[in-house]
């Protein structure tokens, strides 16, 4: 396995305040960072917000204001949403950084000396909404752009152009070679028959029509294609072309890093055709993983900015707290498929998963410990009980199961295992009977035994949880009075070793949530903002 990882979110249009379709992408790969950070990886994770572009000059203009200003009062909002969500991001670019700007520029130069840049002139499909020229097949007879289906218009231009069409096998050989280059599959085949078998022409890289963006050096009434713009800062960031490269070696070129861009359905077409083909252009090796995650949807249409039908992520954190809203977006929305956001889900999730499973387990055992023993954890040993056995295999079981599936990315089932490991202790319960126990003096083992087992058996879950739950691991850790080393997460493959410590008094996790009142809370929430 390699040793270090690098993990990047697209970057956002702050053309509108952060909605949370752009959340819950960020969320995802904080938690992929955390998860790696824990198993010891050197871990860099990149986010940021792609600046230029037709879009953001035009809702600059709408409200009197210069883009460079409109752009710094959004990112601003982009920022405290990451700090609120406690997002672990090692960097934020922005594109109209000059760090970036300047290598755009010269990447621009570079493909240009290669040839694989060339001036010509473009007449085509133009959407102006995703700011993307299309041909003639993928407009179709009613002239709609493949990707948004709004109408589209005729458009002709003094164009740069990237010779796209001469690497179209080597994007082939690259998804052929590499299965897990490009997931989930059928993202592949979608890639293949929707762009690349109906003929993939050179793709236009720069504009004429605005002038919001990097300036073509060669030709400065041109300004770089936001696209070939937004995808350098990948590397722009770890300091590619620049004079202090040592990120960019450590995290991209070098070997031994596992690469990973996360992104939306949406933009799958400009990952996982045209990057790895400018990666090619300058001879730079490609990432090891595309992930597309689904989309989160608003009464069945994706929920975005320009539809205006976005949750406004920022009330429903500060009600409803970190962990709740990270938890649900992990949990509820299968990675890799599209989910819908509603507030009902949104509230029973919390509810069963954090409120009746986790919380419920950590407080019924703090309780029966301070009841039965004083407040100190019995020391562990094992098999006393006829149900001890089966719950340790139960443990091993988990542990092996998550680091599986959160190695293949499947995230939301990582979590669910979890979650059946919280329920299989609140089942030991149940089980045991510890009530019954306490009153038999000569069940006095027994009782200890099930207090141990439910003190380390809430221990690694909250390590388990520690990705997403970065609030409420902390806060069950503290309670049960782990020690700080042992919260190293190798400790956990050690079942048992908490024990002896005299727990915190109890303080319960998550509230529990009237279903109605918050119900109707949310909803009002959604209707203010739409
Ligand atoms: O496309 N559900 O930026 P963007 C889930 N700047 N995720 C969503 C979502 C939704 N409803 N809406 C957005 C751009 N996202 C470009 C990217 S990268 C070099 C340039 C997430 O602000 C999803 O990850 O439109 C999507 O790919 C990303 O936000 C892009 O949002």
């Amino acid at each position: 396995m390699k040793k270090r990882f690098y993990i990047t979110t697209p970057i956002y249009y702050p053309s509108a305040k952060p909605h949370l379709g752009n959340a819950y992408c960020t969320v995802l790969c904080d938690v992929f960072a955390r998860y790696k950070r824990m198993r010891g990886f050197e871990t860099y994770f990149l986010t940021g917000t792609d600046e230029h572009g037709m879009k953001i000059e035009k809702n600059a203009k709408a409200v009197n204001k210069l883009p460079q200003e409109f752009v710094d009062e959004m990112v601003e909002q982009f920022k405290k949403l990451w700090t609120l969500l406690d997002i672990s991001n090692d960097d934020y670019i922005r594109t109209t950084e000059e760090r970036h700007t300047k290598v755009v520029q010269q990447i621009f130069s570079k493909l240009l000396e290669k040839g694989d840049i060339y001036l010509g002139e473009y007449e085509g499909w133009y959407c102006k909404e995703c700011e993307a020229f299309w041909t003639e097949t993928q407009v179709g007879k009613e002239h709609l752009c493949p990707d948004c289906h709004r109408s589209v218009e005729k458009a002709k231009e003094e164009a740069y152009f990237y010779k796209a069409s001469k690497y179209v096998d080597f994007i082939l050989d690259l998804y052929k070679n590499n299965p897990k280059f490009l997931t989930p599959e059928s993202r592949k085949n979608e890639m293949i028959n929707t762009f690349i078998k109906p003929g993939l022409g050179d793709l236009c890289v720069s504009r004429t029509s605005f002038t919001w963006g990097v300036p073509v050096k060669e030709r400065d009434k041109h300004v770089v294609y936001v696209w070939l713009d937004a995808l350098t800062n990948y590397i722009s960031a770890l300091g590619y072309l620049s004079d202090d490269d040592s990120l960019f070696k450590k995290y991209w070129l070098d070997e031994e890093s596992e690469i990973i861009h996360c992104l939306g359905a949406d933009i799958t077409r400009f990952h996982a055709i045209y990057w790895p083909m400018f990666l090619n252009s300058l001879n730079i090796r490609m990432p090891d993983r595309e992930f597309v995650h689904g989309l989160l949807l608003m009464k069945d249409e994706k929920m975005s900015k320009s539809k205006g039908n976005v949750v406004d992520p920022f009330p429903l954190v500060e009600k409803y707290g970190v962990d709740t809203v990270r938890y649900y977006l992990v949990r509820e929305i299968n990675f890799g498929s599209d989910g819908s956001f509603t507030p009902q889900q949104f509230v029973e999730r919390v509810n069963a998963d954090l409120v009746n499973s986790f919380g419920n387990l950590l407080n019924r055992t703090l309780g029966m410990i301070n009841k039965y023993f004083d407040g100190v954890v019995p020391i562990f040993k094992s098999g006393v009980t006829e149900f001890d056995k089966p719950l340790e295999e139960f443990v091993t079981h988990t542990i092996k199961s998550y680091e599986t599936l959160f190695d293949d990315l499947k995230i939301t089932d990582a979590f669910a295992c979890v979650n059946e490991l919280v329920n299989k202790g609140n089942k030991y319960i149940d089980d045991t009977a510890p009530w019954a126990l306490a009153k038999d003096e000569n069940k006095k083992e027994q009782l200890a035994s099930v207090m141990s087992h439910l003190v380390n058996v809430i221990y690694v879950s909250a390590i388990l949880y520690q990705p997403v739950l970065v609030q409420a691991s902390k806060l069950a850790l503290d309670q049960l009075n782990v020690p700080f080393d042992l919260r190293d997460y190798n400790n956990i493959y050690n079942f048992g070793c908490v024990g002896g410590g005299k727990i915190e008094k109890g303080q319960p996790l998550f509230p529990r949530l009237d279903v109605d009142l918050e119900v109707s809370y949310i909803q009002d929430l959604m209707n203010k903002n739409n």
